[in-house]
């Protein structure tokens, strides 16, 4: 009996210390708070929501309606803090706010990448900032690891190619893997996913995947938090009317499935403290939802007044 109270001791341990950094928790009750950002003309204001009780937080006017904003964790800090990236001539650049404004500026990519952000590379729990573009059937990643810390570094790799949808995925529990999706050996069997550590430069594959979602309109397989604290792969897909959110585990096994009435907008993180892992925040123009796809629950709540933004962004400014 004694061992497993200590079993169970060691796995509560376990699962808070993978907790610890929950994504847009602002005020650091261990809840994701609802960030979002709101235009006023050209310019954009960005709001959080605390712990999905309603009042705002922090109102700040940051940037132009074209930037990517991207709360995370960018320094070495208990609280998340606010960038964003902006296309400036044929440069994408990075810029840091704090509570008193712009506190950093750091240059980094080029017109038409995809900005990769949210992951943690290397695993000191301070994001990373990347870049994918094509470049002969190739997909090249630019990294800055720590970009707005005086000791960040550049790393450069070839992995995946054309037509590879990029991602990332916390793999064994430490850091992040980069990750590539698309069409396999075999595209009419599988679709085939590719892992590596970038640090030690180890690659997985995993097939099995279903063709489907290597298809034309396929979806990113999105990262987003188990039970265990290892993350699984969330694709999210969309028809006329409905949005279906699909997991499956990095060995490619499906997990759940679940669809909602609407299109909108997702972000993913750990809304309900009450169900294991994280959810998935899906707002469209009539209210948001809060789905867990491990306890298959969905909550419901009003709806913000602007668009909620996540850690976890592909995209390019333009
Ligand atoms: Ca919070
Ligand atoms: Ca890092
Ligand atoms: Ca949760």
């Amino acid at each position: 009996m004694s061992r497993n109270y200590i079993l169970a001791a060691l796995v509560v341990l376990f699962a808070f210390e993978v907790s610890a950094q929950v994504r847009n928790d602002f005020d650091q009750d261990g809840k994701s708070d609802i960030v979002f950002t709101s235009t006023i003309l050209t310019e954009i204001a960005w709001k959080s929501v605390p712990t999905m009780d309603g009042a705002t937080a922090i109102t700040e006017n940051f940037g132009l309606v074209k930037d990517l904003t991207i709360p995370g964790y960018w320094k070495e800090s208990a609280s998340p803090s606010l960038a964003i990236v902006r296309l400036s001539g044929e440069s994408l650049v990075w810029r840091l706010f704090d509570g008193s404004g712009e506190v950093k500026l750091v240059t980094f990519g080029k017109k038409g990448d995809l900005v990769i952000a949210g992951a943690d590379f290397d695993g000191d729990m301070i994001a990373d900032a990347a870049t994918v573009r094509e470049k002969n059937g190739k997909l090249i990643w630019k990294i800055r690891l720590n970009i707005f810390t005086d000791n960040f570094s550049d790393r450069s790799v070839s992995f995946g190619k054309s037509g590879d949808r990029v991602s990332y995925i916390n793999y064994e529990g430490d850091k992040d893997w980069l990750v590539v999706f698309g069409k396999g050996p075999k595209p009419k069997k599988w679709a085939q996913l590719k892992l590596k550590n970038l640090l030690t430069g180890v690659i997985r594959t995993v097939k099995g995947f279903p063709k489907e979602l290597a298809a034309k309109s396929r979806p990113r397989p999105l990262p987003i938090s188990a039970a265990d604290g290892e993350d699984i792969f969330l694709f999210v897909t969309q028809d006329e009317s409905d949005t279906t959110f699909l997991t499956y585990s990095p060995d490619g096994v499906k997990l759940s499935s679940k669809s909602l009435v609407g299109l909108g907008f997702s972000v993913i993180g750990n809304y309900n403290t009450d169900a294991l892992g994280e959810e998935i925040l899906f707002q469209n123009n009539a209210k948001i939802r809060i789905y867990n796809p491990i306890s298959n629950t969905v909550t419901e709540k009003d709806k913000v007044l602007g668009t909620p933004v996540g850690e976890i962004v592909f995209a390019s400014p333009n």
